[in-house]
């Protein structure tokens, strides 16, 4: 898949501007059972402090347009000093720059804070009327920066510029026919969905409304897309032979914190924002941006087998010990140990040898479903299923049919999928959404929720 040659307009060839671009901050998440001193909970208090550092360094690097590509919280209710804290990140977004023009700043819901009643309002409305704030929540909106200039408080350079926004639930509804560049612009994608295309589209096929490709590949100066938490280029859109990973006009974000162990599978060690400059007719330069977080690991896993309680007791420690768990989340994976055996080890010994870390938990893995091992992504047996459904469709078609013949099979294929997915799943979408990563048929030992079967995407 191409992309379209992006319109060289010498008029405006000398329009560059830089952009801000972050996602998935989801403030207000909650993990584990560590309080800070005020006793809040830890978690709650290290995705607030990622999002207050990537906004002073916003601020710092100064630019004209910032874009927050959703799930800037975690749940369409939060509590109202966390409304507070995000109304106060915001005016310092939306601040007075040393030129004397105002940072316009664009707010795109994710599905994390849409209610998922219609007769419900998204809280980020509470944000409509700050200056400079623009909220989109609901349908597919262009944004236009009008009266731009010294005069009026906004950026010069924004002038020409539209910002495309597509919040999560109008990936439902939106004729994407519609969704195009404006010729004689800048042109900004922002979207909060499963990029189409993507290795997180084969994951997730059928479980969620995409933002098909053919979109993300029209002549968009950048692309900026929320809802996967690893940063990075849309895979798909990278220019030249794909091995260079830092080009690409569309890309996602990341979040700016990790929001559980699934997370880890993403790159999780490092998260932050972009700083893109948009150059008008060309390809954005995109540097990724990182911000300082706590520090969140998996020990290596421990295989039990043949193993009495002890020795695993002796092993888990000395995992803990080779580790630096200090004020660390840490996880702890032990395979092929018998529930009985498992019974006479000693956790409470263990745990106290990884007193420093912020939290320790170990889970039992049972091997009766084959499950790869950390890092093998993707593994999980949904994910390996819907990825092979994908694959033999294509080798079908690639088969049986003529090659005019063969696209239009394919998206058929793939919508009759996904309605059968639809229709045999017993939750609603947004919550198959949340629980992609499937069973991984663990048992928690710890009493708490194994991060291993939450939230990857969202
Ligand atoms: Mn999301």
């Amino acid at each position: 898949m191409s992309t379209a040659p992006l319109p060289h307009d010498p008029d405006r060839a000398s329009t560059t501007f830089r952009l801000g671009h972050l996602s998935d901050t989801h403030i207000g998440y909650e993990a584990y059972k560590a309080l800070s001193a005020s006793g809040e909970n830890q978690r709650s208090v290290d995705v607030a402090k990622a999002f207050v550092t990537a906004v002073s360094e916003i601020v710092e690097s100064d630019p004209p347009l910032v874009i927050h590509s959703g799930d800037l919280a975690d749940r369409t209710v939060i509590p109202i000093r966390l409304i507070l804290l995000i109304r106060q990140q915001l005016q310092r977004l939306a601040g007075i720059r040393p030129d004397g023009t105002r940072r316009q700043v664009v707010l795109l819901a994710g599905n994390h804070e849409l209610p998922r009643q219609r007769k419900e309002a998204c809280f980020l409305h509470l944000f409509d009327g700050l200056p400079g704030v623009q909220v989109v929540t609901r349908d597919y909106t262009q944004l236009r920066f009008p009266d731009s200039g010294i005069s009026a408080g906004r950026d010069p350079l924004l002038e020409d510029v539209v910002v495309h926004a597509l919040p999560h639930d109008a990936l439902k509804t939106t004729d994407f026919d519609l969704v195009r560049p404006l010729p004689g612009t800048v042109n900004i994608l922002t979207a909060h969905g499963v990029a189409g295309g993507s290795e997180l589209y084969l994951r997730s096929l059928g479980r969620e409304f995409t933002i098909p490709t053919e979109v993300l590949a029209r002549a968009w100066e950048y692309g900026a897309l929320g809802h996967w938490h690893k940063q990075g280029p849309v895979p798909l859109m990278a220019t030249g032979a794909g091995a260079d990973t830092e080009k690409g006009r569309v890309w996602y974000a990341g979040s700016s914190e990790n929001m559980g162990f699934g997370d880890l599978k993403e790159n999780g060690t490092r998260r932050g924002w972009l700083n893109v400059t948009v150059r008008a007719g060309r390809d954005p330069v995109v540097e990724r941006r990182f911000v300082p977080i706590r520090s969140m690991l998996r020990l290596p896993v421990l295989d039990g087998k043949g193993l009495d309680p002890n020795a695993i007791t002796d092993a888990l420690v000395e995992r803990v010990r080779a580790a630096s768990t200090s004020g660390a989340v840490v996880g702890q994976i032990v395979e092929n140990v018998p529930r009985d055996v498992w019974s006479l080890v000693d956790v409470a010994k263990v745990r106290s040898s990884a007193g420093d870390a912020l939290h320790y938990e170990v889970s039992l893995r049972s091997r009766q479903r084959e499950i790869a091992k950390d890092g093998e992504a993707p593994a999980k047996p949904l994910a390996r299923g819907l990825g092979d459904v994908e694959a033999v469709l294509v080798e079908r078609a690639n088969e049986l049919l003529a090659e005019h013949e063969r696209e239009g099979a394919l998206v058929l294929a793939r919508e009759l999928l996904a309605l059968e997915l639809e229709r045999t799943a017993s939750a609603d979408a947004s919550v198959a959404a949340e629980t992609l990563e499937e069973s991984t048929a663990e048992a928690v030992v710890d009493g708490k929720q194994a991060d291993e079967s939450k939230v990857v995407v969202s």
